[in-house]
C-alpha cells in the first residue's frame, strides 16, 4: 500500500515529499525529477502516551510508504506513458496544488489545477472503458453484464466525473478492479499555501470542488513544513505558534493519507516495546496478528483486546480485567482502530 504525491510540476511535490522524509537532498525546484519513494512515520499521540505510560526500551510509529511521482509539466498536456505508469503503480493519490505565486509571479489557480488534473484522470478511464465496449462489440458481447455495467459508468466519465464519487456495490467493485480506474483511486487534495496562509483552510472554492469529486482536502505549507523539520525540537513550539499552528501540518496531512489507503492501527505494549502496526480497516484478528510474524496468523487461538480508552481510563491492564474492558475474541473479531492487543497462539 503506498500513496503517491501527485500534480503538475513545480505544485511543491518534492518540497513536501522531503520535508515528510526529513531530505533536504537538491530534489526541489527541479520540477520535473525522478521518482522517490520513501517510508514515513505516522505521528500519533495514543503511541507517545502509551510510551510515557510503559516506558518500553523501543517505540515503533506505523509507517507508510510514499511515492514522489513527477507529473506532466502543463495543463492540456495529457498524462505521458510514463506518468500514466506510475500513477497506476500507487495505491492512492495526495494532489498537491499550488496556491502560492510562482516564481514568474503568476497567480495561483489551485482550483483549477485540480479540475485539470482529475479531468487527466478521468478521460483516461473514459477511454478505456470506450476500448473495452468496443472490443466487446466486435466479439458480439453486447448484451452481457459486463457491457451493461460498462456503459453506466461510461455516462458519468463523459460528463468529466470521476469515478471515485460514484457509489458502488461490493461486487462492482470487484468486478472493476482488474480495469484499475484513475480517477476512481481515493484522493487528498492538498492545497500547497504561501508561507502567509501556512494556518489557513483551504480556499471554499476548492474545498467545494473537491467533495463533488468525492475528495478530501487539507491545507498545508509545504516550505514551512520544511523549515520545521530543519529546526531545534525545543524551538519548534514557538516557531509554530508564531504561524498559528497547534502541531506541523505534516503530522495532520500524515493522518489524512494513512486514512485515505485505508489503514488503522492497533498496538502491542509491553517493557521491551509499545507499537504501532497498521492493518487494513476490516481486518479480523488472526490477518492483523499476521502482521507480526505468519505464525501468529496460522497458529491464531485468540485475542486479548482492550479498546484504548477504556485503557487511558483505567490506567492498568489489571483494571480493565477487573472492570470486564479485557475481552477476549476469536477468529472473527474485526480489529479496530486503536485496539491494545495480545495473541495468543500456537504453532
Ligand atoms: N512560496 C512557496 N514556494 C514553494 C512552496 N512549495 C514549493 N515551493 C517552491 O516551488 C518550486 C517547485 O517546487 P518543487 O517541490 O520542486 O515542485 P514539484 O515540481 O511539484 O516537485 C520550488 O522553487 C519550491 O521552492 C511553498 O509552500 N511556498
Ligand atoms: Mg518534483
Amino acid at each position: 500500500m503506498k500513496a503517491g504525491l501527485v500534480g503538475y510540476a513545480r505544485s511543491g511535490k518534492t518540497t513536501l515529499f522531503n520535508a515528510l522524509t526529513g531530505l533536504h537532498k537538491g530534489g526541489a525546484g527541479g520540477g520535473r525529477a525522478q521518482v522517490n519513494l520513501g517510508a514515513i512515520k505516522v505521528p500519533d499521540p495514543r503511541i507517545d502516551t502509551l510510551s510515557g505510560i510503559f516506558k518500553p526500551k523501543k517505540t515503533t510509529y506505523a509507517e507508510m510508504r510514499f511515492v514522489d511521482v513527477p507529473g506532466p509539466a502543463g495543463k492540456g498536456t495529457g498524462l505521458d506513458a510514463e506518468s500514466l505508469r506510475a500513477l497506476a503503480e500507487v495505491d492512492a493519490f495526495c494532489l498537491v496544488l499550488r496556491a502560492f505565486p510562482g516564481e514568474d509571479g503568476s497567480p495561483p489557480d489551485p482550483a483549477r489545477e485540480l479540475a485539470d488534473f482529475d479531468a487527466e484522470l478521468t478521460l483516461h478511464d473514459q477511454e478505456v472503458v470506450e476500448k473495452r465496449l468496443d472490443r466487446l462489440r466486435k466479439e458480439g458481447n453486447r448484451g452481457t453484464g459486463e457491457y451493461h455495467e460498462l456503459e453506466r459508468i461510461l455516462a458519468p466519465l463523459e460528463k468529466g466525473q470521476p469515478l471515485r464519487a460514484m457509489g458502488w456495490s461490493d461486487a462492482e467493485e470487484k468486478e472493476m478492479a482488474h480495469f484499475g480506474f484513475l480517477s476512481r483511486r481515493p484522493l487528498l487534495v492538498v492545497v500547497n499555501a504561501a508561507e502567509e496562509a501556512a494556518a489557513a483552510p483551504p480556499p471554499p472554492e476548492v474545498t467545494a470542488a473537491a467533495g463533488a469529486r468525492g475528495a478530501q482536502v487539507l491545507s498545508l505549507c509545504a516550505r514551512v513544513e520544511a523549515e520545521i523539520g530543519e529546526l531545534d525540537p525545543a524551538e519548534q513550539p514557538e516557531f509554530l505558534a508564531s504561524l498559528g499552528l497547534a502541531e506541523p501540518a505534516r503530522a495532520r496531512f500524515l493522518r489524512a493519507a494513512y486514512a485515505l489507503l485505508d489503514l488503522i492501527s492497533y498496538f502491542t505494549v509491553g517493557e521491551d516495546e509499545v507499537r504501532a502496526w497498521p492493518i487494513r480497516r476490516g481486518d479480523r484478528a488472526p490477518r492483523a496478528a499476521g502482521r507480526i510474524h505468519s505464525d501468529l496468523e496460522r497458529g491464531f487461538i485468540r485475542a486479548e483486546v482492550m479498546h484504548y480508552p477504556d485503557f487511558i481510563a483505567l490506567g492498568s491492564e489489571s483494571r480493565a480485567r477487573h472492570e470486564g474492558k479485557l475481552k477476549v475474541e476469536g477468529k472473527e473479531y474485526v480489529v479496530q482502530d486503536g485496539d491494545i492487543l495480545n495473541f495468543r497462539f500456537a504453532v
